[in-house]
């Protein structure tokens, strides 16, 4: 359980089952919980959890595309991934702003993710190794990141909806100049048409579990949908991305790297695509700390927070500086 800060601690509540069913009725008509109003303390703990794993995705995943900013083949290209990774900073602090008003501080975040303890997407712990995977990562990792987060534009918890309306906007382009990148790479020679399907074949599985475990084995969907946290569950999610992104494959002559794939016209009573085992085992390694690349994206965090030691110093004496009237005077 997550300590409280200074911010929520007089909204502290006792559960009491009235209380509940009322928190309970006003989710279901659709109001908004902001900040100070009362909450459960279940409640306030599986957003500090949702909400910061997310803000220290956005993070860590400015890592694997920050590695082809200085390689970006032309001037044009370079332009759009630096304003793409420094997005996914912004979009990084939106969300620990956001997490901090439910009273868990940013200090707090910070050293649980650095010591390890807090997870983020393990969509980012795999490798970058060419410049199809800048495509591949625009086109998949943020089409995958923008079908679960436009849901998350109407979450019950104000803070985080509003966050998440201009991060939504900000990865429509994020998608757009990686499908672009990647459509260019196709209208281009033999070896370039086989460097995009080569990032497609390694980022296809990664991007499908980005969506959670299925819903057979998700801990938190059954009462973060009853909340309105999740509007849709992790498969229901998964099964939308399949289904949009088979079609713009096919369209730039890509194919996707499952024997198992392809159109069934009764699914869900609308019409999908089936698809093949997800590996959980995978999944679950990747997770757990033991990725291509987890180590390596810790050890760049870590060393970033440790370069960074002087620049918060300086910040805090100058705060220290302006609060207090004497000194300011004086100087
Ligand atoms: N990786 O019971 P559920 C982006 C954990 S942002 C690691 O289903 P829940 C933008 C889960 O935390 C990408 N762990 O959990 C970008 C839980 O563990 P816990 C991040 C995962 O919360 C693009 C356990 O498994 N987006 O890409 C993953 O109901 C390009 C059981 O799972 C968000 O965070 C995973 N993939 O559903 C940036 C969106 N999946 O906490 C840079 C907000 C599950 O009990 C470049 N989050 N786990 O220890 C969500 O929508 C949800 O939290 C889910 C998981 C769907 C991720």
């Amino acid at each position: 359980m997550y300590s409280q800060g200074l911010i929520g601690a007089d909204t502290q509540t006792h559960e009491t089952p009235e209380f509940l069913e009322a928190f309970q009725a006003k989710i279901d008509s659709e109001q908004k919980i902001e900040a100070n109003d009362p909450m459960p303390q279940a409640y306030r703990n599986t957003l500090i959890r949702m909400i910061s794993q997310h803000a220290h995705s956005e993070i860590v995943g400015m890592l694997p595309e920050g590695n082809w900013i200085t390689r970006a083949p032309t001037l044009r290209r370079k332009v759009a991934l630096l304003a793409k990774v420094q997005d996914e900073g912004g979009h990084g602090l939106y969300l620990y702003s956001a997490a901090e008003t439910l009273g868990v501080s940013r200090e707090q975040l910070t050293d649980e993710l650095l010591s390890g303890k807090a997870k983020y997407s393990s969509i980012f712990n795999y490798p970058t190794p060419t410049w199809a995977d800048i495509g591949a990562i625009g086109w998949l990792v943020d089409g995958a990141a923008i079908m679960n987060q436009v849901p998350l534009c109407r979450c019950s918890y104000g803070p985080y909806a509003r966050a998440m309306i201009r991060v939504c906007k900000e990865e429509s382009f994020h998608q757009r100049q990686g499908y672009e990148l990647i459509t260019s790479l196709m209208q281009g020679n033999d070896q370039q048409q086989a460097m995009a399907q080569d990032a497609l074949n390694r980022w296809w599985w990664p991007s499908l579990m980005m969506f959670g475990p299925s819903d057979t084995d998700s801990q938190h969907s059954d009462q973060s949908m009853a909340w309105k946290i999740k509007r849709f569950t992790n498969d229901e999610l998964r099964q939308k991305f399949v289904d949009a992104t088979v079609p713009q494959a096919e369209l730039i002559g890509l194919t996707l790297p499952d024997p198992d794939l392809r159109w069934n016209d009764t699914k869900n009573g609308e019409g999908g695509y089936d698809f093949g085992e997800i590996d959980w085992d995978e999944f679950w390694r990747v997770v757990k700390g033991h990725g291509m690349m987890n180590k390596d994206r810790l050890a760049a965090r870590r060393k970033a927070h440790a370069d960074g030691a002087w620049v918060r110093e300086a910040a805090l004496a100058h705060a220290a500086r302006h609060a207090t009237p004497d000194v300011a005077l004086a100087s």
